[in-house]
């Protein structure tokens, strides 16, 4: 059994480093409502340059990005096209509809990734009696897909044809640097032709709390006031965003170290006896693995390895999510593959 806890249920659960939380401790700070937090500035400002955006507003969670997205690109009652194993459709507490008034009109792609082909055979016809489409979303790295990876030329050409139709096109983007690093290109290229990115400094990046949405000044403006409208509008927001600082400058140099540690995960559970897994799709820090051939459902199989103190969340019934991150390392995946094998050997 592992010694200490090895959870892999996400990476949101990593902790702040020594050095953020230093420079938390030591952050300069102001009233950001009043957009007088210069350390939140700075994070902007930054974040702005690495998108090639003119700006950038810091959210408190990815789901507010996203939210906050939604509603500056849409009116009650129009269309938001998505997949339908979405973050926005499955995991943001239907806050597209409950919020912003919209319906999503899904797609279900498969490994998440969906093509134009797709997105256009459900686009509204231009009929005033018709609700109409005003968005489409894009997840990328597509989370329950398993971490997948939208090509940058698939992402250029759905943008491209979404405008051409009077569609704009958001990017959540909560893992944009796992699919940066997957595909060893940058992040203002990938993303260039995006109305608007959230991206989260909370997940791989190490960040203790928040995410960024990026785009034109004039649509960050509208988010402005839209995050504030949900609660948003934070005070001295420095001490946060001073450990988003590190995490943009850090993070994303490391994120490698996690995708191999995922494929390593990937290639030795496929070795275990009644779990399924395609190691070949596995590209960045997400693994995905069916376990029906084990007899035990999602619930038992982690409820019996949680008291073997290695963790990971269902994703249905028959199949769990494992995450690498920057608190896990080769030994502790390594430890977390004996810990199921033993434990289904009794099963078996
Ligand atoms: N994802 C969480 C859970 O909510 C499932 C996780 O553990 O992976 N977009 C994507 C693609 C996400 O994976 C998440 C969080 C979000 C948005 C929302 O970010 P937060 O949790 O900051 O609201």
């Amino acid at each position: 059994m592992a010694d200490k806890i090895i959870d892999l249920r996400s990476d949101t659960v990593t902790k702040p480093s020594p050095e953020m939380r230093r420079a938390m401790a030591e952050a300069e700070v102001g009233d950001d409502v009043f957009m007088e937090d210069p350390t939140v500035n700075r994070l902007q400002e930054r974040a702005a340059q690495l998108f090639g955006r003119e700006a950038a507003l810091f959210v408190p969670s990815g789901s507010m990005g996203n939210l906050t997205c939604i509603i500056a690109h849409t009116r009650p009652g129009q269309e938001v096209i998505c997949e339908g194993k979405g973050h926005i459709y499955n995991y943001e507490m239907a806050a597209m509809s409950a919020v912003a008034g919209t319906l999503p009109r899904v797609v279900s792609a498969e490994d998440g990734i969906m093509t134009w082909e797709q997105i256009a055979r459900v686009i509204r016809p231009k009929v005033y009696s018709r609700s109409q489409t005003a968005l489409v979303s894009l997840e990328n790295t597509h989370n329950m897909a398993g971490g997948t990876v939208y090509p940058t030329q698939l992402m250029h050409e759905i943008c491209d044809r979404a405008h051409d139709a009077g569609i704009a096109v958001h990017l959540d983007g909560a893992r944009i640097f796992n699919a940066a690093t997957y595909l060893g290109e940058g992040v203002a290229e990938m993303t260039k032709k995006f109305d608007s990115i959230q991206f989260c400094l909370s997940k791989g990046l190490g960040a203790p709390v928040g995410s960024v949405i990026v785009g034109s000044k004039a649509f960050i403006e509208r988010c402005r006031s839209i995050r504030k409208m949900l609660g948003g509008g934070m005070r001295q927001a420095g001490v946060i965003a001073a450990a988003g600082l590190i995490a943009l400058e850090k993070g994303p140099k490391r994120l490698r170290i996690d995708h191999e540690n995922a494929g390593l995960l990937a290639e030795r559970l496929a070795e275990i006896p009644g779990i399924r897994i395609n190691p070949a799709k596995v590209q960045t820090n997400i693994v995905i693995y069916d376990i029906q051939q084990t007899g035990l459902s999602s619930a038992d199989f982690l409820a019996e390895l949680a008291r073997r103190k290695v963790l990971g969340v269902p994703v249905d019934a028959e199949k769990i999510r494992m995450v690498t991150h920057l608190d896990v390392d080769r030994k502790n995946v390594e430890e977390a593959v004996e810990t199921i094998r033993e434990m289904l050997k009794s099963h078996l």
